[in-house]
């Protein structure tokens, strides 16, 4: 096991990513930039370094420094958490050259799963079902509308070095896929310095379920269930549950076993996350994540599997502590994302917490790491904590979260709460009956 492990994040996730490490009785190192001095990560961890100025590219995205901040500690690992440098394949290399074990999986799967075509490709050779399209690249118009022709519109263009919606442009004709065609890929050229792209068939009306998988990169792979994220605005996931309304049993069980025999097939170690759109009871699978995910609590409830914990011990070379025969799902759970953002105009409210009181009680989980007299910084996002409640089941999980929300006060900046209040009391959610536009709509409507 590792003696110390240094923690290239800020936030919640670097004090969740600090929890699992005291847990094991693992030495932490807090990296923070100017801004977050007096972040509650930094305040918890055994040692701490400045790394630089606010801006990411000076602090949690600078490899060099991190090297550093490791060199000086003598940490023998490095969690990369979410987002920053947590899928940067050279980043994980780097740390392999200089004998820092990187807590995630190899660079090779990071750099397969980033390259969209390379990924869709690896899970159609592993028997998952992608969504209908280009064999690879489209490099010109003409054979842009050969292809969208021969599948039928609406189609959907895509950048092959993208994720998260941006290059993204539908056609929903002939008519529309030259400019479709030219805009996709200029925004991904501006966006990704590179202007591949691909074309799939265009669903109207899906929800994104994903799966979490967890492998120990010698052969032995799991899924842990799936969250259904769809609701979601521009792309950034608003509420996030598990089991999906959407799923039985048996269709449950089938994708699972799918993508957890494609892990094993290809050694995938640590935890990820294997992303589909699901239509009229079809999965197309989108992208797989290399990472930990923000909503990744949803999953820990669901199973009381700890995915952190797990994840350093196959890191430091353990093998998967349990098989899918022992992997129970037990209730519902739900998480909300509480921004400091205005909620209905979602523009970021950065500024001091006055007063802090997180709910409590039975099922009810608050990660974060604000404080009460704490000043949320203007420079990163504006995640700043998550509710995760969990319950029997879907309806004892939605008395629960109406509850622990009602109890949840924060003032002193704008939060996402309101929001999360007026959610919980819609039919379409209390029934389970969202698309990944249903949001967008409803924030429209009201
Ligand atoms: C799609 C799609 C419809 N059809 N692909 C958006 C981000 C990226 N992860 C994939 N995305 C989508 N791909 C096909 N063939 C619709 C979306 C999409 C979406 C997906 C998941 C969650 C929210 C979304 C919001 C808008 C569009």
């Amino acid at each position: 096991m590792f003696d110390k492990v240094l923690i290239a994040n800020r936030g919640e996730i670097a004090l969740r990513i600090q929890r699992a490490c005291k847990e094991l009785g693992i030495a932490t190192v807090a990296v923070h930039s100017t801004a977050d001095a007096d972040a509650m990560h930094v305040r918890l961890a055994d040692e701490s370094v400045c790394i630089g100025s606010p801006p990411a590219s000076d602090s949690y995205l600078n490899i060099p420094r991190l090297l550093a901040a490791c060199e000086i500690t003598g940490a023998d690992a490095v969690h990369p958490g979410y987002g920053f440098l947590s899928e940067n394949a050279r980043f994980a290399e780097i740390l392999e050259e200089h004998s820092i074990t990187f807590i995630g999986p190899t660079s090779e799967h990071i750099r397969i799963m980033g390259d969209k075509i390379t990924a869709k490709e690896t899970a159609k050779a592993l028997g998952i079902p992608v969504v209908p399209g280009s064999d690879g690249e489209v490099a010109t118009e003409a054979q842009a509308m050969k292809v969208a022709k021969e599948m039928g519109f609406p189609v959907l263009i895509k950048a092959t070095a993208g994720g998260g919606g941006r290059g993204m442009k539908v056609a929903h004709s002939a008519a529309d896929l030259g400019l479709a065609f030219s805009t996709a890929r200029a925004e991904a050229k501006a966006a990704f310095g590179n202007d591949s792209v691909y074309i799939e068939k265009y669903l109207q009306k899906p929800r994104h379920i994903e799966i979490q998988v967890f492998g120990d990169g010698k052969g032995n792979a799991v899924h842990l269930g799936e969250r259904d994220c769809s609701l979601q605005r521009r792309h950034q996931k608003i509420l996030e549950e598990s089991p999906s309304p959407a799923l039985n049993a048996e269709s449950r069980k089938k994708i699972g076993e799918i993508v957890a025999n494609a892990m094993k097939k290809i050694k995938y170690r640590g935890a990820g996350t294997v992303e589909f759109l699901f239509e009229d009871g079809e999965f197309y699978f989108i992208e797989m994540n290399t990472r930990l995910q923000v909503e990744h609590p949803v999953t820990e409830a669901v199973t009381d599997i700890d995915l952190v914990l797990e994840q350093i011990r196959v890191a430091s070379g353990g093998n998967l502590g349990f098989r899918q025969e022992d992997v129970k799902f037990s209730g519902h759970a739900i998480e909300c994302r509480i921004n400091a953002e205005n909620p209905r105009t979602f523009r970021p409210s950065p500024g001091q917490i006055t007063y802090w009181h997180p709910p409590g009680g039975l099922g009810v989980r608050v990660d974060s790491g604000v404080y009460q007299g704490y000043r949320i910084p203007p420079f990163y996002d504006s995640l700043i904590g998550k509710l995760i409640v969990h319950g029997k089941n879907r309806n004892e999980c939605l008395m629960r979260l109406r509850r622990a929300l009602s109890e949840f006060v924060i003032d002193g900046i704008e939060t996402t709460i309101p929001l999360f209040n007026e959610l919980v009391r819609q039919p379409d959610i209390t029934n389970g009956l969202y698309d990944i536009h249903w949001l967008e709509k409803y924030l429209g409507k009201s």
